[in-house]
């Protein structure tokens, strides 16, 4: 829980792209842990607003639009309403969904980009860009198509070669040629609206690095390491005519860039949601006492934690989020999920394939959520987690309770007599339930949470085998009463902590037992329910899920894979396994950590940087390939591991006595080995 205490919270969820519809790792994500955590703050009975919205601009959608022949806002429409569609069906609960296309948004996006710009808090910078002369338009980088530079690979993009993975800009593409006419594009000056992340180093230094520490290690991490590297200027406009249009003087054709526009979306959807609601958006986003919470993904920690936050400094009127707790990724049945290669469980799909089960889906998805390293959804996992704890545990334990209140007393709660050491220890259990529960709520950790839920529902149905009332009823009525107004009492509680995490079930338990909503403040007491009040006819809150409907979700995932691989779409190989070594092959190798002390790029050479490297043994230099994706000055300092006894080779002259050692993922992306913390150089790797 945080230590200071809020009047009132504002939660947001990032903005879905309408260029597709949800899948689970949206969910998983960023929509359940919100919702959950939007539901317990409200049934605590916080001020609290949920906003949420489609991102409706940014090439994506462009680039979707041209393929399909329509305008990007037939396109945003589109997916806008299945998405909004979507959420409402499995229950996330926003208090408003809007869209970046509504004028209000336009409104607010414009004039906050006025205010900065009248703060002179941009650059404005001209630099080249191509240019396509039978368009008569900028080209976006994904717009340029060439020849990598890398692989040779033809149809490599602006930005990206999809062939090797390789990040690339423009300018590096051989042959460039415009996807919009197919005309090789000329480069043409252009000027641009830049944020000067760089000035802000100080300040988010204090703001994340010193006063955030109590973030999530994933989120920090990657802020620090986002800030050590050295933060650069950052455009905020494009040259397109689909997003909010520049407001200022001699940026006719521009529009704010996606990432500048869309977290404004969620200052827009407050406004949007106060004007229907009556009421005051202002104390939600300006008053020190509100709590703003931005729920994303581990690929928008950038956006929210560094750009967004420099934007609302610079701007003034605004509050800082108090936290950005993020998630990494969710992965399919061991696959990165994939809208463009179709390989996803689609939040629609699922309502349509297993109705009535929203809850299911929603155990499962916080039962795995991603929480501090990508996990992993199986259709298996999704038939055990119903069958065995679902059905099993929750379902079981509720049902033998109103089963057996119908059986022995036609529905109606018992009088509880004296109770036993084993009564007030299940209550015990109880008590602290909204406690222990709440405290994992608060600090977002979503799956110890949902466990500690399930723990009641297990001391619920022990209590049961202990106690065995089935036997009982023979021979001690008044002890059979008791057992069963207890057990009851579990059930309520159940209902009331089930809210946030399922609440179709917590609904249905409510009408089961025939009384109102009760809130999580009730929760933990054992008189919830009165003596002779009577209860519905018991239905089960679960049913098991076949193998049958399982496999038929496999069978479908295993034909989108054959669909992929027929078009041989970009699915990036997995690099093969090399030939098998034996461990003292292995320990031939002499791997130590040393320090990259100096750096400069090679000449006549863009893709090599000579190192001297202190690795404690001596201080020696190190010729590595990897100018392309670091500039001497962002690898200087660095810890490295290094092959040291590797035996010395020429490189352009140099003799390069080593290797650094790097990771390679299929984005062509290099990654460093380094120790997580500083260590002596010359520490050997084992
Ligand atoms: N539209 C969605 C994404 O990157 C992006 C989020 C915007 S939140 C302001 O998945
Ligand atoms: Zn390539």
């Amino acid at each position: 829980m945080p230590d200071k205490t809020f009047r009132r919270h504002t939660i947001t969820s990032a903005l879905p792209y309408a260029n597709g519809p949800i899948h689970i790792g949206h969910l998983a994500g960023v929509y359940i842990p919100a919702d959950i955590y939007a539901r317990y703050l409200r049934s605590k009975g916080e001020d609290v607003i949920f906003v949420c919205g489609s991102d409706e601009h940014g090439v994506p959608i462009t680039i979707r639009a041209k393929k399909e022949g329509k305008s990007p806002q037939e396109i945003a429409n589109k997916y806008n309403d299945l998405i909004k569609q979507a959420f409402e069906d499995f229950g996330i609960s926003f208090d408003i969904y809007s869209r970046t296309s509504n004028e209000i948004h336009h409104d607010t996006a414009s004039d906050f980009f006025k205010t900065l710009n009248e703060k002179s808090a941009f650059k404005e910078i001209e630099s080249e860009q191509y240019y396509d002369e039978d368009q008569h338009e900028f080209l976006a980088d994904r717009y340029i198509k060439g020849t990598c530079p890398k692989c040779g690979y033809l149809e490599a993009y602006g930005d990206q070669c999809e062939n090797c993975g390789s990040t690339l800009s423009p300018s590096e593409l051989i042959d460039p040629k415009s996807m919009l006419s197919g005309s090789i594009p000329i480069l043409k000056k252009t000027k641009h609206w830049y944020l000067p992340l760089n000035e802000y180093e100080p300040w988010l230094r204090q703001w994340i690095l010193t006063d955030h520490q109590e973030w999530k290690s994933n989120v920090y991490g990657q802020c620090k390491s986002w800030i050590d590297q050295g933060l650069q200027p950052r455009a905020v406009t494009r040259d397109l005519d689909w997003g909010v249009p520049v407001p200022v003087e001699g940026a006719e054709g521009k529009v704010l860039y996606v990432w500048f526009d869309a977290p404004i979306g969620y200052i827009s959807a407050t406004k949007e949601w106060a004007e229907k609601t009556g009421n005051d958006w202002e104390p939600y986003w300006k008053d020190e006492n509100t709590r703003l919470l931005h729920f994303i993904g581990k690929d928008n920690i950038v956006f929210h934690c560094i750009i967004f936050p420099c934007m609302l400094k610079s701007h003034g009127a605004f509050i800082l989020p108090e936290n950005v707790p993020a998630n990494e990724f969710l992965n399919l049945e061991g696959n990165k999920i994939s809208t463009s290669r179709n390989w996803a469980v689609w939040l629609h799909e699922y309502l349509e394939d297993f109705k009535g089960k929203e809850d299911v889906l929603r155990y499962s998805l916080c039962a795995n959520a991603p929480e501090t390293k990508d996990n992993d959804f199986t259709w298996k996992d999704f038939q055990a987690k119903n069958n065995n704890e679902l059905v099993a545990i929750l379902g079981n334990f509720v049902n033998r309770v109103l089963v057996l209140l119908n059986k022995y007393y036609e529905g109606n709660i018992p009088e509880v007599g004296k109770l036993h050491e084993i009564d007030t220890n299940l209550l015990k259990s109880v008590e602290n339930a909204p406690k222990t529960i709440g405290k994992s709520l608060d600090s977002f950790r979503f799956r110890e949470a949902l466990s500690k839920f399930m723990d009641v529902a297990r001391a619920g149905n022990k209590y049961l085998a202990d106690t065995e009332p089935w036997k009982l009823i023979k021979m001690d009525q008044e002890r059979v009463a008791t057992i069963m107004n207890l057990s009851t009492q579990i059930v309520v509680n159940l209902a009331i902590l089930a809210e946030p995490f399922l609440p179709f079930t917590s609904q249905k338990i409510f009408e089961l037992l025939n009384i109102g909503k009760l809130r999580w403040d009730d929760a933990g007491r054992v008189d919830l329910i009165e003596m002779n009040h009577s209860i519905d006819k018991p239905q089960l809150l679960f049913s098991k899920i076949e193998d049958s409907e399982i496999e038929k979700q496999i069978e479908k995932l295993k034909s989108t894979q054959a669909e992929n691989s027929s078009e041989q779409k970009d699915i990036p190989e997995i690099t093969p396994l090399k030939e098998t070594i034996s461990y003292d092959e292995f320990m031939k190798m002499d791997i130590r950590i040393g320090k990259i002390l100096k750096a400069e790029k090679v000449e006549k050479s863009n893709k090599l940087l000579k190192m001297l490297v202190d690795t404690c043994i001596d201080t020696r230099t190190i010729v590595s390939g990897i100018a392309k994706y670091f500039k001497p000055e962002d690898v200087v300092g660095k810890q490295v591991s290094i092959l040291v006894n590797l035996a010395p080779r020429k490189i352009m002259g140099i003799e390069s006595q080593g290797m650094i050692l790097l990771a390679e993922d299929h984005d062509g992306r290099l990654i460093f080995i380094s120790p997580e913390d500083a260590v002596i150089n010359g520490s050997t790797v084992s």
